[in-house]
């Protein structure tokens, strides 16, 4: 085993480590997958990308040998790379589902973010390292983001001291990296970091022990503001899949054809916003809601296509839910969201099922965790489960009108109004439902959500600007990330809807199919008006 282009993989089946697969092929190298425990400690060179939570990974790795296998490994200071849970297993114990007793390589322990005070967790995006010790790994990292998302993390002391090589702040100072010998192992992504995180990972492939080291610190950054590209994603009246784009949700032409626009190929676009520096790719199947997913073979075949070229997450997002086909076969969301995450999917987004969902949780009082949204949440954390809420602007003259939280409107309403709620829709914005924007937030997120994409369908296409006032409820309403979606017409909106808003992260999708702003401009237009960004 000493083909120096292979590097042994340990994948213990609880999640997507396709990416990493991706990433690893993307940079030339051959891998080998671990079977036994004998494949640990038989390997030259180890990547250990942890996934799912730590008690069930623990349990896994103590039940078939590995565990040991990984400590006389790590004893014997063979090359090893530990990335997101990977790195966090290493520690004495978690209190994810405990506390649960880690691989006990390194003293300390890992917590949870403390929400109580506003911070929003799960810690998601891009955050610049403080590096505090010389290392290789890291060379060409000083100075850059790279993608977190986590809800846990481990807490430097004086015990670990030796141990840390970055160190990054997110309401507490939390170990970003650790460097010991030829044990390497990384709480961010290196295969979601963009360039960056690919030279990280090429620094840990192809090192040797003479290869220039990275001189410590620079300050660590606030995490970054995100720009995500979004492409809406349906079959066209020939059966092509393409990315349409809609205006208040109408995808059809105004002329006679009324044909379904199309603004070019899913993976096409996909790559070209990941090298024009998006942070993030989103794909909405917008008529999942009628397709049966699972047959939906050319969106898995987008996915699978775009993560071998983007290196950056991936989101995707309709038809999530619970399904009986043509034939009577039942198939669980979770099967349908497997699916997705072992396409290359790294979030999930769930529109119309959320809706039903906290529908039934706010009348019942109730979490029954047979929802999609639960169950996923369950089994691939909160931070890989979007809620995408398609609200309506609804004008009222008095909070006293609705039993839903009512905003003061910036501008009035057709008759002089000056409030609105925000009523909630399903199924592409076809049925309006009894619950507002403001309620299903706070419901969702309670059920597991980790991440709010907050669209508004009187904006949509019309580029002018986000609803502010729709952002700032929602983003002021809930602890977990809240996505702006919706009217970014120029570079101006982005930088009010950050300077107005909690919102971490802006999409758009129209002004980016038509080449009328590019992403860079976004990027440099935010520096200048003092937003943290990564560049
Ligand atoms: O209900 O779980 O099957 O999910 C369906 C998903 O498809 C939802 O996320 C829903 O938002 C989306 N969707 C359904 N119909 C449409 C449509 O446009 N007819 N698209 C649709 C949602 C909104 C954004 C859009 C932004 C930015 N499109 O995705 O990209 O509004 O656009 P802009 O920058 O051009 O203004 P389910």
């Amino acid at each position: 085993s000493s083909d120096a282009n292979t590097v042994t993989l340990l994948d213990y089946g609880a999640g997507n480590v396709r990416s990493v697969r991706n990433a690893i092929r993307h940079l030339g190298f051959g891998i080998r997958d671990v079977r036994s425990p004998e494949d640990i400690l038989a390997a030259d060179r180890l990547v250990f990308p942890g996934v799912g939570a730590f008690g069930s990974a623990m349990d896994v790795l103590n039940s078939t040998g590995m565990a040991d296998a990984l400590r006389e490994y790590i004893q014997r200071d063979r090359p090893f790379l530990g990335i997101c849970l990977g790195l966090q297993l290493l520690f004495d114990s978690s209190e994810e589902n405990g506390p649960v007793s880690g691989l006990g390589v390194i003293p300390g322990v890992v917590r949870r973010f403390d929400s109580s005070k506003g911070l929003i967790v799960p810690h998601i995006g891009w955050n610049a390292l403080e590096i505090t010790k010389d290392t290789q790994l890291l060379q060409g990292a000083d100075g850059h983001h790279v993608y977190f998302v986590h809800s846990y993390h481990a807490l430097p002391s004086d015990a670990n001291r030796d141990w840390i090589s970055s160190i990054c702040n997110y309401g507490d100072s939390f170990i970003s990296s650790i460097s010991m010998g030829n044990i390497q192992a990384v709480q961010f992504h290196p295969e979601k970091s963009g360039a960056t995180g690919l030279s990280i990972l090429k620094n840990f492939l192809s090192a040797n022990s003479s290869g220039a080291k990275v001189p410590a610190r620079r300050k660590a950054s606030k995490l970054a503001k995100r720009v995500i590209a979004c492409l809406d994603v349906r079959s066209n009246d020939n059966g092509d899949l393409v990315v349409t784009k809609g205006d208040q949700y109408d995808v059809r032409d105004h002329t006679s054809s009324k044909e379904v626009r199309n603004l070019g190929k899913p993976v096409d676009l996909a790559s070209q916003y990941y090298i024009d520096g998006a942070d993030e790719v989103s794909f909405l199947n917008i008529t999942g809601f009628r397709d049966f997913p699972l047959g939906d073979l050319p969106m898995l075949e987008v996915l699978r296509c775009a993560s071998e070229k983007v290196f950056v997450p991936l989101t995707v997002g309709g038809g999530i839910r619970d399904f009986t086909d043509a034939n009577g076969r039942y198939y669980s969301s979770l099967e349908v969201a497997s699916e997705y995450f072992r396409s290359g999917a790294d979030k999930i987004s769930i529109g119309s099922d959320a809706v039903y969902a906290a529908e039934a949780f706010l009348q019942t009082g109730v979490k029954t965790g047979k929802s999609s949204l639960e169950q996923i949440s369950r089994v691939y954390g909160n931070q890989a489960v979007v809620v995408s809420i398609d609200p309506r602007r609804v004008y009222v003259n008095s909070p006293e009108d609705v039993p839903f939280k009512t905003v003061k409107v910036s501008s009035k309403g057709p008759s002089g109004e000056e409030y609105a709620w925000y009523q909630c829709t399903v199924s592409g914005g076809r049925d309006s439902r009894p619950i507002g924007a403001y309620e299903l937030a706070k419901a969702v997120e309670e059920l597991g959500a980790g991440e709010i994409l907050l669209n508004c369908i009187d904006c949509d296409g019309q580029g002018c600007g986000f609803d502010i006032d729709l952002v700032q409820m929602v983003s002021d309403a809930v602890t977990i990330p809240v996505i702006a979606s919706s009217g970014a017409g120029a570079v101006e909106h982005f930088s009010e809807v950050f300077e107005k808003t909690n919102a971490s992260a802006a999409l758009a999708a129209g002004i980016f199919h038509r080449k009328e702003v590019p992403i860079l401009a976004v990027k440099e237009h935010l520096v200048d008006a003092g937003v943290e960004v990564r560049m």
